[in-house]
């Protein structure tokens, strides 16, 4: 292997897409791998956690667990605070948003009228209760969570954000996250961001 390789499911959302975001925009030069569902079964026991995504340095042993994998490429891209108070702030925060998708992600796998049921209850309580303590918890200023500089857990929020406000999570409003202005202010800041763009006009 000679340069670093990334390892998700073949599709442009979620925890693969926000570490592709982080080496793109830190200039790395990846191997983008992307991998069919059928396919994932006969690799998942090879994976350091079951899980996807996994990155793969020269030298290295494979790394999972997304938070682990963008905190280390933001310590060596200037991506993620220096100060370990500071740092540990962010990463606070990258938690809350794997708390989201712990609570929704599982909804995935149900059908109607379950997942209906399920998605109403969280859009009425779990999801606006997560988006208060995102909002009481990203400073005030900005636009970026740390600033005017774009972060890893910029890309978490983001990530996070967009999966609703599409309008293709069922069940669950578009403008779920509407009277949230840091969340959107975030959302937005990264969307706009010209690495984030460079991304999508790539890919
Ligand atoms: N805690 C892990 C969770 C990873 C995870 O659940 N990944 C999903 C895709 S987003 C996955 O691999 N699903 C297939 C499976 O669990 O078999 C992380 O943060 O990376």
């Amino acid at each position: 292997m000679t340069k670093p390789k990334l390892i998700y499911f073949d599709a442009p959302v979620s925890r693969g897409e926000e570490c592709r975001l982080a080496l793109h925009i830190a200039g790395l030069d990846f191997e983008d791998v992307r991998i069919k569902f059928e396919q994932w079964p006969a690799m998942k026991a090879q994976t350091p956690y079951g899980s996807l995504p996994v990155f793969e340095m020269p030298g290295k042993p494979a790394l999972a667990q997304t938070n682990a994998i963008l905190v280390l490429i933001g310590r060596r891209h200037g991506l993620h605070p220096k100060d370990d108070f500071e740092a540990a702030q962010h990463e606070a925060m990258m938690n809350h948003v794997e708390d989201l998708r712990a609570n929704v992600g599982p909804t995935l796998r149900l059908k109607d009228p379950e997942k209906k049921t399920v998605r109403e209850a969280l859009a009425a309580e779990f999801i606006p209760a997560w988006a208060q303590f995102a909002e009481k918890n990203i400073p005030d200023g900005g636009p970026f969570f740390g600033g005017a500089k774009l972060q890893v857990v910029d890309l978490k929020l983001h990530m996070a954000v967009r999966w609703f406000i599409g309008g293709k999570v069922d069940h669950i409003p578009a403008t779920i996250f509407s009277s949230y202005p840091k969340l959107m202010r975030v959302h937005d800041a990264v969307r706009d961001h010209p690495g984030v763009k460079s991304w999508y006009a790539k890919t």
